[in-house]
């Protein structure tokens, strides 16, 4: 089973790059598409008939009208989560409504504007209800984000002679 990471354009990749990074560090499965909904929607349709069996968890990242997430979600009942991407002039606010106002039935769990990373997590987080190996990684990945938090407090109240 992998992460299916669907891009609605290559001139996403800069954005989603730490997601890819995130699942590198874990050693996590993922294959890498970009198939407009609106620009290749039967290869886009081709490809999750062909490779649903096979996923677990679609990501998919868009800019301006996002339709991808919604898409994708409508041809498949595996957990969609969409990422909405800044990349035009309304500043990714046109891809954050158009990805979370879906409709009662479809759900996307959409992440924040170019928030990637929390993507690949929350990916991460429902193959770890049945990958122990995932779970642990993640477990670790969390401790070391609450020690790095402490570390920084230190320092910070140190500079400012509060302790
Ligand atoms: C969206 O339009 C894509 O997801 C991308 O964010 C934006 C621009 O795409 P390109 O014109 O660079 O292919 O569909």
């Amino acid at each position: 089973m992998k992460i299916s990471l669907i891009l609605g354009s290559v001139s996403d990749y800069s954005k989603v790059k730490e997601a890819c990074d995130f699942f590198k560090k874990l050693d996590v499965q993922y294959e890498l598409r970009a198939l407009s909904a609106h620009r290749a929607s039967e290869e886009l349709d081709k490809y999750i008939t062909e490779n649903d069996k096979d996923v677990s968890v679609y990501i998919a990242a868009a800019g301006k009208a996002a339709h991808l997430p919604g898409v994708i979600a409508s041809k498949t009942i595996k957990p969609v989560i969409g990422i909405p991407l800044k990349s035009s002039a309304l500043e990714g606010m046109d891809a954050l409504l158009s990805i979370v106002q879906m409709p009662s039935g479809v759900p996307v769990a959409t992440v924040a504007i170019d928030g990637a990373k929390n993507a690949a997590i929350l990916a991460c987080q429902i193959l770890s209800i049945s990958d122990k190996n995932i779970e642990n990684k993640l477990k670790e990945y969390k401790s070391e984000m609450t020690r790095q938090v402490l570390e920084a407090e230190k320092k910070l109240l140190k500079e400012i002679e509060m302790i």
